[in-house]
Formats: C-alpha cells, sequence, structure tokens
C-alpha cells in the first residue's frame, strides 16, 4: 500500500485584488499556514508521498518574501514532494522554481518535463508538466497504454477535464484538455489534477481534483482540501479521504429587505453568519426597501456590519426601491426650507425610476442630507 496526500493550485503571492487590503494580507498569510498545516497531516497520516498538480505559485516569478516563505515551510518537512508546473507558474530559468531556495529543497521534486517516476517500489508516477498555456493537445495523448505493463501506474496533470464539460468560461484563454475516462482507460490506476479550485471527485477513488488548500476567492464550491489516498499495489481501487485544511471561512448569501426591521435585522443577520466562523461575506440585498431606508437604515447597517468581519461586501444593486414622497415627507420631520430640499430631492428619485446612476446619486444626496440634520440634532438618529 502506497499513501499518498494530493494538493493543487496554493496560487502563492496571488492578489486578492477584490478583497481590502487587511483582508489580502489576512489570506495571503494563511496561504502559507495552512502548507505548514497539510505538511503536519502528511506527518500525521504518515504519508509516502506528497503530489502538488501544478499553480502552486500565481506567476512564474513571485516575490522574494514568498519564495522564501514558500521554502522555509517545505524546509519543515522530509517527506517527499513531487510538483508540475501549472498554466500560472510555467517553468523557465527565471521562474521562482529555478531559485536556490527551492532548488536545494532537496525532498522537493518538480518535474518540469513529462516524467515517469517510481516513488515506491512498483509504483510509478507520470507526471506531465503544463509546457504552454496555448496547449490544445489532449493531455491524455501524451501517455502510452500502460494496462498490459506491470506494476501500478499513477498521473498527475494540470488541466481541464472534458470528460466532465465543456470549458464554460473556466480561464477561456487557457484549454488545456485532458480527458480522464481515456487516461483509466489506458490502465493509469488514478489520476491527480489540478487548475480547478473546488474538490471534485470525477470518477470516485480514480479521479480528483482535490483543489486549492485555501479558498482563493467568493464563488468556490468546496475548496480547502487535501486527499489522502490509499493506493494498493495489487492495481486494486484506490481509496481517497477528504480531508479540510483550509483557515479561512468564506460566505456568499442573500439577504431578503422585504419587511425586515432595518437596520437591525441586517445587522442582526451579519452577526450570526460571524458567530458561525464567517470571515469573509459577500452579502447580496434582494427583495422591497423604501429609499429612506436605502438612505438611512442600510448605510447605517454597512457601518455597523463592516468591522464584524474580515471582509464584507455588500451589494444593493439588486433591491427594490420604493418611493412614496407623502410618507416620507411626514415620516422625516425636517424644518422648513429643508423640508423643501428633502421633497425635491425625493420628486426627482420618483422620475428617476430605472435610471441606476441617477438614483444613487440622489440617494446619496438624500443620505447626505439626513446625515448633516443628524449631525446638527435637527432630527433624531
Ligand atoms: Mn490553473
Amino acid at each position: 500500500m502506497v499513501k499518498i496526500l494530493a494538493t493543487a493550485d496554493w496560487q502563492m503571492d496571488m492578489v486578492g485584488g477584490s478583497l481590502n487590503p487587511n483582508a489580502r494580507e489576512y489570506l495571503s498569510a494563511a496561504r502559507v499556514e495552512t502548507i505548514e498545516k497539510i505538511l503536519e497531516l502528511a506527518k500525521e497520516e504518515n504519508v509516502d508521498v506528497i503530489l502538488a498538480a501544478g499553480d502552486l505559485f500565481e506567476f512564474p516569478k513571485v516575490s522574494d518574501e514568498t519564495t522564501d516563505a514558500v521554502a522555509r515551510v517545505l524546509h519543515q518537512s522530509d517527506v517527499p514532494i513531487h510538483a508540475i508546473p501549472g498554466n500560472h507558474d510555467l517553468y523557465g530559468s527565471s521562474s521562482v522554481w529555478n531559485t536556490p531556495e527551492i532548488r536545494e529543497i532537496d525532498h522537493f521534486h518538480l518535474h518540469n518535463e513529462q516524467t515517469q517516476t517510481e516513488i515506491a517500489k512498483g509504483v510509478f508516477l507520470h507526471s506531465i508538466p503544463v509546457k504552454s498555456i496555448y496547449d490544445i493537445q489532449p493531455q491524455d495523448e501524451l501517455l502510452e497504454d500502460v494496462s498490459d505493463q506491470d506494476g501500478v501506474h499513477i498521473v498527475m496533470a494540470h488541466a481541464h477535464d472534458v470528460s466532465v464539460g465543456t470549458f464554460g468560461g473556466h480561464e477561456d484563454n487557457c484549454k488545456l484538455p485532458i480527458d480522464s475516462s481515456k487516461v483509466i482507460g489506458k490502465g493509469y490506476s488514478l489520476l491527480i489534477l489540478g487548475h480547478w479550485h473546488s474538490w471534485l471527485e470525477v470518477q470516485e477513488n480514480r479521479v480528483l481534483y482535490p483543489g486549492t488548500h485555501e479558498q482563493t476567492k467568493f464563488g468556490e464550491r468546496d475548496a480547502g482540501n487535501v486527499a489522502i489516498i490509499d493506493v494498493p499495489e495489487d492495481g486494486t481501487e484506490p481509496r481517497i479521504e477528504k480531508k479540510k485544511v483550509g483557515k479561512i471561512h468564506w460566505a456568499n448569501v442573500e439577504f431578503n429587505c422585504t419587511e425586515k426591521e432595518l437596520p437591525d435585522d441586517l445587522i442582526e443577520f451579519v452577526r450570526n453568519q460571524r458567530d458561525e466562523g464567517v470571515e469573509f461575506l459577500k452579502l447580496k440585498l434582494i427583495g422591497e426597501v423604501n429609499v429612506d431606508a436605502l438612505a438611512g437604515a442600510i448605510p447605517e447597517a454597512k457601518s455597523a456590519c463592516r468591522p464584524m468581519v474580515r471582509h464584507l461586501d455588500i451589494s444593493s444593486d439588486e433591491l427594490t426601491r420604493v418611493i412614496d414622497v407623502e410618507n416620507m415627507t411626514n415620516k422625516v420631520d425636517l424644518p422648513m426650507g429643508l423640508r423643501e430640499i428633502q421633497r425635491s430631492i425625493l420628486t426627482e428619485l420618483e422620475n428617476a425610476q430605472g435610471n441606476e446612476d441617477m438614483t444613487n446619486n440622489l440617494i446619496d444626496e438624500l443620505y447626505a442630507l439626513y446625515r448633516a440634520c443628524r449631525d446638527a440634532e435637527i432630527i433624531g438618529d
């Protein structure tokens, strides 16, 4: 029995552009810590070898800090690691792979050419590196049929599995096809793939995307895992076990504002998310709100909630605005003069229905007016 830990897509040095600067820093530190966790798990589980299926780095050349941090962590373990370059971290003389820091980690083996390595007695690893992001030759064609050969054969590649479906928007400019059913058909016991960030067992116990170790963005379905795999040396079916290693809990949820007490219900909702461990939260507001809620309660809720989590992204774009000028003029009791300004903004708002930009500007104006009145203690909170 050979025991493998499979991982991929560490994307070290990624920018995390949609996050605020603090969250970005937190995420980039977590990406290093989680590698440490992977290595601890490898030791605990007593694995023979770690397979890392490409895109370990976000770019072929990364910052000195990232190179140093990754090398430092990898030195904490002596479990052999076999890795391939993916489309993000192509091999080259000036690439991160060729820095002394990485090159001299003696248990780290980069396969920048297609190779066959005996990782245990009678167990062969076939590594297929990405050599060009424009490659459109199916990678399964690079593999010979091993059905009649002795031993157990495992493949590691960084590719898009066409047996799952079409390219559907994922890295459109970068095809890298492979047909996993053809790989298994050629007598290989196990195929470990990189490129997709969520865990996906394409063929039970045979074909796996372990996904990224630490989620990279909102919308990844099931990221933050590695696999522990037992591979029997007699060629019978391997056994894949999923292990959660990712640290950061991301959530992408909706909040329906219709008939809610605002801002309180919204604040309570975010507080509950935080209490459940969510650190990066993307919240889409839906339903109906009055314009005064949009100009008052919702901005208030946003300010109250922002410090509750490490990253908060609240979108109001899909809210339906209900504008009732009479009702609002009566509700917010402004002195003469200001009352006229309020009424004119509300009337313009009524007329701006359907014009997104103008509506947003007017709501900002209304919010500024209420804010100023509150600051001057003309109206209460
Ligand atoms: Mn990739």
